[in-house]
């Protein structure tokens, strides 16, 4: 069946004992306008995150607490779900690794993946042997011996800095190896599965250079989900972890509903350091159960801050909650999509958000609708100026390029966004929002005031007009400060989806906004940002 309406699109589910941070925010913030921006042009959008809350290292952290597992994370996944509320997060759902329905769902991909043969083999997916070799309880993952070098105090480290441990165990086995081939032809003709390309090619090589079957049980500790038929293992944590994305969607029970429509994931979005689990392990382990990979897996990079790698040792840790006090939610959602091109490494500093806040917000967006809406205050009685296309002589204001111009925003930014390239996005509204300032100057309607009053209405009907396109495609990234936008053009919140644009080469058409309409008084939407720190330096 086709479905060509359904969305559904992920976050990784986040390490329950961390406090979460700027890196979480910014993962689910690029899904969160993803997820907005396609239910705002009429998908059926499942937008799922949550927390990953199994696994040696919550088990440490619940001992060091004092406290039963179960206690510990149900404490410490609270802090993830408010981060919803201070982000303005809209995620359909939030997944719990410890709930029910995942641990059934985790257990039947197992048998699912050990009752199918490897590829090309008599043997199963999965076999018992030991494991001899390391692994980081930080990272959650083994490590071959030429991966790790030695670190600062001369104890072996993996590649992300993390300490490893010698294990020796009886495991399970994922015969990993046997799907080298299966892989590479999977990404060979799924060309879009992992983006950016930089990250494809980092993936193809990796599997390129052979894969070592995986160890996908452990039994030195308990919190996890046993393994079907040997409870004595306890399924590996990345394992389980991965498979939240099928749990949510209905698996194992393929009758249900949202199965159907929502299976296969349309995007995984990941950080760069979980690319391998994402488009490696787990489209092997879903093809090993015999079911369909997700279409595409997007790996972002990372934030430093003000050019210090973020870490909890250092102390730089950037809390989204003291970000959202001190500069807003709308200006944040903004700076952290537009300042860095998405999939890049990028970095926070004060004086780059103070910039964005000041020149991209309050300078370009802020003005230009405070221009208008404060002109159509004073001069129209606070309504919205009347204009007829057919007979306004449209043809001498520079105004009726900037609305033809915001009419055609939503089909380069369908995409832009298609494509997961956010920073785009933005630039491409700012090129109309910059315009738009150009043309309500060179139409100068403070100086048709006494020349020309009905020139005057049009520029002024032409500008709130193109205000409306600019302020429907950018609430799915400033949801608040766009709809404040909104409120204050007349634009009721049933018109606000993206089949209220139109990308046709008229100037109205029956969405268009009504002469006459009555507004609120106006209020600049971004005032500018008053660094403290800066004025008493001045
Ligand atoms: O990896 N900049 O959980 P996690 C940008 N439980 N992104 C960052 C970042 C930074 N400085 N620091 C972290 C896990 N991230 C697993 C996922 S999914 C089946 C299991 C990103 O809490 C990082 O890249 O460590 C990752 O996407 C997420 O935040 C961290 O998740």
């Amino acid at each position: 069946m086709t479905r060509p309406s359904a969305y559904y699109i992920t976050t990784p589910i986040y390490y329950v004992n961390d406090l979460p941070h700027i890196g979480h925010a910014y993962t689910t913030l690029a899904c969160d306008v993803l997820a907005r921006f396609m239910r705002a042009d009429g998908h059926d959008v499942m937008f799922l995150t949550g927390t990953d809350e199994h696994g040696q290292k919550v088990e440490k952290s619940a001992s060091a607490a004092g406290v039963e597992p179960m206690a510990f994370v149900d404490s410490v996944s609270e802090r993830f779900r408010d981060l919803a509320g201070v982000m303005g997060f809209t995620n359909d759902d939030f997944i719990r690794t410890t709930e029910p329905r995942h641990i059934s769902s985790c257990q039947e991909i197992w048998r699912r993946i050990a009752a199918n043969n490897a590829p090309d083999s008599t043997e199963s997916n999965i076999y018992l042997g030991k494991y001899d070799g390391w692994y980081s309880v930080r990272d959650e993952a083994f490590y071959a011996e030429s991966e790790l070098t030695k670190g600062a105090d001369g104890v072996k480290v993996a590649p992300s800095g993390a300490p490893v441990e010698w294990v020796e165990e009886p495991s399970y086995f994922f015969r990993l190896s046997a799907w080298q081939e299966p892989l590479l032809k999977f990404y060979e003709d799924n060309p879009d599965f992992i983006a950016p390309d930089s990250r494809r090619n980092e993936v193809i090589s990796f599997v390129r250079s052979g894969l070592l079957d995986l160890s996908i049980s452990r039994t030195s500790f308990s919190w996890g989900v046993p393994v079907p038929d040997d409870p004595k293992h306890i399924m590996y944590v990345w394992l389980d972890a991965l498979t939240n994305y099928i749990t949510a969607a209905g698996f194992p029970d393929e009758s249900k509903p949202s199965w159907e429509t929502y299976w296969p994931a349309d995007l995984h979005m990941v950080g760069k350091d979980i690319v391998r689990f994402h488009a490696v392990y787990w489209p092997a382990f879903l093809m090993a159960a015999g079911l369909a990979p997700p279409k595409r897996v997007y790996a972002h990079g990372w934030w430093t801050n003000e050019g210090q790698k973020i870490s909890k040792s250092l102390g730089n840790v950037i809390d989204p909650l003291e970000m959202v006090e001190q500069y807003g939610l709308d200006a944040v959602r903004y700076f952290l999509l537009r300042e860095v091109p998405f999939g890049n490494d990028g970095d926070f500093s004060r004086r780059s958000m103070v910039g964005r806040i000041n020149s991209d917000l309050a300078n370009d967006l802020g003005n230009l609708a405070q221009r208008t809406l404060s002109m159509i205050a004073k001069n129209c009685d606070g309504q919205l100026p009347s204009f007829d296309a057919a007979t306004a002589p449209d043809a001498d204001f520079a105004s009726r390029e900037s609305l033809l111009a915001a009419r055609g925003l939503i089909s380069g930014l369908r995409d832009i966004m298609g494509r997961q390239s956010f920073h785009e996005a933005l630039e491409l509204v700012w090129t109309v929002v910059r315009d738009a300032n150009r043309t309500i100057d060179a139409d100068a309607p403070w100086k048709l005031r006494k020349t020309d009053p009905e020139a005057m209405k049009a520029v002024l009907w032409l500008q709130a007009e193109t205000i409306r396109h600019i302020a429907i495609v950018l609430r799915p990234f400033m949801p608040t400060a766009m709809d404040a936008m909104l409120d204050q053009l007349g634009v009721g919140t049933e018109a606000r989806e993206f089949s209220c644009l139109s990308s046709v080469g008229e100037l109205t058409d029956e969405h268009s906004l009504v002469p006459g309409t009555a507004l609120p008084k106006p209020s600049p939407v971004f005032p500018r940002y008053v660094d403290e720190e800066e004025e008493e330096g001045a």
